[in-house]
């Protein structure tokens, strides 16, 4: 598995499997397979924007040749979904992937997408993330497709993966509609045997020029809604007979309905039972549901998260379990099924514990050993200010001991809380808001035009890490990179911040702390938007460094812990005790030499480890 925290997993690509007769198995990720099934099914284009645990969808599409697909990092979730509209319209097989909040960025143009339908197969792979691993919510994509109307294919496994992210575009094509493949942290990131296909020849349909169903506008949007209930019926009566629902008869008179991953629990936990798995959870396949409830004396569904399958059932009628003995919030385990189907009396013994007899080291958070958002939070605690902050790695400046974070919301969202807040007058201190460069560009620049046009009083901090380090170090526009690692223009911050019309603008290096706060002093005193970037890369990405490390003279530190502020892991207290106290030291494969500790330390006992020996 990979996290926010960590760098993508190895990838395999298109490799040599393409041309290989016989047919080719290979252990995949649940993202791989999704990636392969896209370059299978001919899509053409492809575009992202990264998200735990989606990222790794496009990383891999991008590793398949280029001229059989384009695959592209976008600004943000709804210019992903935007691009592949566009596509799909101009005749191409097209997908975007995000995570679940993504979606609620796209929203919009799905919305109203929904109505008008495609050209070339479009799909939309959304990855939820139950447990919320790397995530600020655990919403269930699965709401959103009944919302748009749009149906939603759910594999449980990576060979499903690929299969069903196939059959997706078919399915758009036949219904004309978009369709979403949901998959989830545990399917996305986990491997399973998959076997290869040919990738197939589909040639572009090329634009149809009809702008009554390609035009969002009241009149035909008003033709096109009750088309949209004609589709989901159209939908329902294909789920019916597709092979996306499977009936697998057990003993006994339980049956659980299940999709996803939990079907794979379901089978581990309670082998016997009569199974109906399904494949789409919408729209529902309501008559093989209606004829499997009647053969068996009790139903159980079993989803993760939200009772979507459960309400559906109650909807028509259908006496259903399933809420009131597996949890509603969190991932779903075979653990927590099997103390489930005990509480149900479905099943008498007690939950296994498995005892792993494993002490897991205990790793919290932490910003890198050398972090450039390190100094700004630590900064900020020092200046007293009320900090709206935003998504990505320097969200860990809320956390001990730089604790230098009131709010965070959602990405981008960080200048337009300040505002909010200096307008309301409600608070003493000035109000600064942090914002990461991929968060600026993603949704950042909005809310700073809306700050210069509404007179606000904000500064806002711009930490310019030069990579998406959160999600594990990928492109965008303001790294001139593209994801295939060519060269492209790079978006100049300095231009577009003063295009906005901000006047007071400043750029610093955060690893120059006397500079650092003596801008960010400036800043907070401007009466108007002041910006101050800071443009440090990221010590992992795109190169990873590692400089000399400093290390601590013992006699000269007087464990002030002035050094400590700066929350650097390779800062500890030492084992040994000197005149019965503890002093500083410095893990020397951590450090980096980023040299912030020795600016901060006032004896000078940090110093450059240059003869390598502690
Ligand atoms: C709507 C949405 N899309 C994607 C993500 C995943 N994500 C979390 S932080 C982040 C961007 C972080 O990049 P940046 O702002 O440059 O900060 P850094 O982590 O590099 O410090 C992304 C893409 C998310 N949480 N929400």
């Amino acid at each position: 598995m990979t996290n926010d925290t960590g760098s993508s997993a190895r990838i395999h690509g298109a490799g040599a499997a393409a041309q290989s007769p016989e047919p080719e198995v290979r252990s995949f990720m649940g993202n791989e397979a999704i990636a392969r099934g896209a370059w299978e099914a001919g899509v053409r284009i492809g575009a992202a924007y990264p998200g735990t645990p989606s990222t790794e969808i496009m990383e891999c599409l991008g590793t398949y040749p280029a001229e059989d697909v384009d695959a592209q990092w976008a600004t943000n979730e709804k210019v992903s979904l935007d691009v592949a509209i566009g596509a799909s319209l101009a005749g191409v097989r097209a997908m975007c992937a995000m995570k679940h909040v993504g979606l609620n960025v796209a929203s919009d143009s799905l919305m109203s997408q929904s109505y008008i339908g495609v050209n070339g197969g479009l799909v939309l792979v959304v990855c939820d993330d139950p447990g919320m691993h790397s995530s600020q919510n655990e919403q269930d994509t699965r709401l959103f497709g009944q919302f748009a109307m749009v149906p939603v294919l759910e594999p449980s496994d990576a060979q499903e993966a690929k299969d069903f992210t196939k059959l997706a575009f078919s399915i758009s094509e036949q219904f004309d509609t978009p369709v979403i493949v949901r998959s989830t942290t545990r399917l996305s990131h986990c491997r399973s045997p998959v076997v290869l296909g040919e990738r197939e020849r589909i040639r572009s349909k090329g634009f149809r020029d009809t702008p009554s169903k390609h035009v969002a506008l009241p009149g035909n949007a008003r033709v096109r809604h009750p088309l949209v209930l004609e589709r989901e019926q159209q939908l329902r009566d294909y789920m019916n007979t597709s092979d996306l629902i499977r009936w697998e008869p057990g003993s006994g008179d339980i049956g659980i309905i299940t999709l996803s991953t939990c079907y794979t629990y379901v089978r581990e936990v309670i082998p016997q039972a009569s199974v109906l798995k399904l494949g789409a959870s919408y729209p529902l396949a309501e008559d093989v549901v209606r004829r499997f409830c009647d053969s068996v004396k009790r139903v159980l569904v079993v989803e993760e998260l939200e009772p979507v399958i459960e309400k559906e059932l109650r909807a028509m009628d259908i006496e259903v379990e399933g809420k009131d003995y597996f949890p509603r919030v969190g991932e779903l385990s075979p653990e927590l099924l099997r103390a489930g189907l005990h509480k149900a009396g479905i099943i008498d013994e007690m939950p296994r514990i498995t005892d792993f007899n494993i002490d897991a080291v205990a790793r919290p958070p932490v910003l890198c050993a050398g972090c450039s958002h390190a100094s700004t939070y630590m900064a900020l605690g020092n200046i007293d200010a009320r900090v709206m902050g935003d998504i990505g790695c320097y969200t860990l400046g809320a956390i001990e001991p730089l604790k230098a974070m009131d709010a965070c919301v959602s990405m981008g969202s960080s200048i337009g809380m300040a505002v909010g807040m200096a307008k309301a007058g409600a608070t003493d201190k000035p109000v600064v808001a942090t914002i990461g460069d991929s968060t600026f560009i993603h949704a950042g620049i909005p809310p700073l035009i809306d700050a210069v046009y509404n007179n606000a009083d904000i500064t806002v901090l711009l930490l310019d890490n030069q990579t998406v380090a959160m999600t594990g170090g990928q492109d965008h526009a303001g790294t001139g990179r593209t994801l295939r690692g060519e060269e492209t223009h790079r978006v100049d911050f300095e231009q577009i911040i003063r295009a906005i019309g901000v006047q007071w603008l400043k750029t610093v290096d955060s690893y120059d702390i006397g500079s650092l706060y003596q801008t960010y002093r400036e800043a907070i005193q401007y009466k108007g938007v002041a910006v101050v970037i800071s443009n440090r890369p990221c010590v992992l990405d795109p190169v990873r460094i590692k400089g000399t490390p400093f290390h601590v003279r013992a006699e000269g530190c007087t464990a002030c812990q002035a050094c400590m502020n700066l929350a650097c892991p390779a800062i500890s207290w030492s084992d040994e005790l000197y005149d019965g106290h503890h002093k500083v030291k410095i893990d020397q494969a951590t450090c980096i030499g980023c040299s912030m500790c020795a600016q901060l330390c006032p004896t000078d006992c940090i110093q450059l480890n240059e003869s390598g020996i502690e």
